[in-house]
């Protein structure tokens, strides 16, 4: 799921802290891809501001695979290792 960093099927502060974490920190993520939550095949500060104002519902939601699992319609150079969907 697009913006569901930490993998629990919700998108909501935990995984915009780790998408800062990712992105401030170089911490591993398993499911690059899903931390891409604005689509533009790229991991940065946008990416986290995008998430934390979904998740605290002021912002829009994440282009698909959004609001459930799937694969990213326009795939592009981010990974997916490990995706918690079956
Ligand atoms: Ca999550
Ligand atoms: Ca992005
Ligand atoms: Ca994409």
């Amino acid at each position: 799921m697009r913006g569901d960093a930490d993998g629990d099927g919700d998108v909501d502060f935990w995984d915009g802290r780790d998408i800062l974490d990712f992105v401030l920190h170089g911490e591993n993520a398993s499911c690059v891809a899903a931390l891409d939550a604005d689509d533009d095949d790229d991991v940065d500060l946008d990416d986290a501001v995008f998430v934390l104002a979904t998740a605290s519902g002021v912002g829009p939601s994440p282009e698909l695979p959004f609001p459930g699992c799937g694969s990213d319609p326009t795939p592009g150079s981010l990974h997916c290792d490990l995706s918690p969907c079956p």
